[in-house]
């Protein structure tokens, strides 16, 4: 080799590692890893028999609460050895106590994982249905139940797809049909971890019906909590990498076109809209290392952010609960009903708290 080309070389070597470097460098940046948050907590207690997280909630208008609970996901402690479970909480209720759901129908609930969960109520004839995305051996697919007295699920179908790899949220929008986000574009642990170095945002929201299947939005690192606004007009994505949550307006064909994004300063799960006021309230990881490491010793935090007047031109941000991990160790989910807010965690507990 010539002294040119050795200097080249090492020139390559050098600008290769420097970019590595600033990529790692970019890497804490996005996972918040060095942020630590002051407590603010709320009057609140645990929920009875809710000890493997409560990943994903949705309350109906009429007070009832659905609970995803029992997570089993790459990278952290997996559940007992019980399979997920879906339970129901009525918020109005003098003492609110979680009760397990029944499912009736042809799925194997003993690889039962369920994650997001989204709630269709057909006005036709106020048929509730309770879509949830399950990961049965890890896979991702998506399970329509209809829910029916006495505390019921029944079984209705079973959705998979190629476009549908790496499901972590839902909002159903149809019987049939709904939007979901992809968190990770590469199933493979490494794959996934170079994709996050090098930042390449390919994590995609996808539109299902029977007849259509397509991408309706991409461009996300990781694309997380999902929901719609009241009118149903709206559909807030959170980009948790990105610590922004996306706003986008549903268009003729159900394709998704971006019409903002609103800073929010963590890594914000699930999302939750208060159907009275449409404000969104946010289960969020306040570091993001810590939530990948998941050491009890140090253990990841939990904040709740609230987003008022969202498709105003000043939206409102605020910080509602924070956490160091010792109450409540990763939440996910935030949901407010009436004076009072249930939040949700990954793998953790969950808490019933006054607002008021
Ligand atoms: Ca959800
Ligand atoms: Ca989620």
């Amino acid at each position: 080799m010539t002294a040119v080309k050795k200097l080249l070389a090492a020139a390559v070597v050098v600008a290769f590692a420097a970019f590595i470097v600033l990529r790692i460098l970019k890497l804490k940046e996005m996972t918040l890893a060095t942020r630590e948050i002051p407590v603010k907590h709320l009057n609140c207690h645990y929920l009875k028999d809710v000890e493997h997280g409560a990943e994903d909630i949705t309350i109906l208008k009429n007070g009832l609460a659905f609970l995803s609970t029992g997570l089993n996901y790459p990278g952290f402690p997996s559940s007992p050895d019980e399979p997920g479970k879906i339970y129901i909480l009525d918020l109005l209720h003098p003492k609110p106590t979680p009760v397990e759901l029944q499912i009736k129908g042809e799925l194997n609930l003993t690889t039962f994982n369920p994650h997001g969960i989204s709630v269709y109520i057909d006005e036709a004839d106020d048929s509730v249905y309770l879509f949830v995305v399950n990961h049965p051996h890890h896979k991702s697919e998506v399970e329509i139940f209809r829910f029916v007295q006495e505390n019921t699920l029944v079984h209705l179908q079973t959705i998979t797809h190629p476009l549908l790899y790496s499901v972590n949220d839902i909002v159903a929008v149809g019987v049939e049909s709904f939007y979901a986000t992809n968190d990770h574009y590469f199933l493979n642990h490494s794959l996934h971890l170079l994709c996050l170095i090098l930042g390449l945002p390919w994590c995609e929201v996808v539109y299902y019906s029977p007849t259509a299947v397509r991408v309706a939005a991409n461009g996300f690192m990781s694309a997380n909590g999902i929901n719609i606004s009241p009118d149903r007009r709206h559909i807030y994505i959170s980009d948790i990498l990105d610590h922004e949550v996306d706003v986008y307006e549903r268009q003729e064909g159900e394709q998704l076109v971006h019409q903002k994004s609103v800073a929010v300063g963590s890594l914000c799960d699930n999302i939750e809209v208060d159907y009275t006021t449409g404000d969104l309230w946010l289960g969020c990881h306040p570091n993001g290392l810590k939530l990948s490491k998941y050491n009890l010793e140090d253990p990841p935090g939990s904040e709740v952010i609230r987003i008022k007047n969202i498709l105003s031109e000043q939206p409102v941000v605020s910080q509602e609960y924070a956490d160091d991990g010792h109450e409540l160790t990763g939440s996910s989910v935030a949901a407010r009903y009436e004076g009072k807010l249930l939040i949700g965690s990954v793998i953790h507990k969950a808490l019933y708290c006054d607002l008021q």
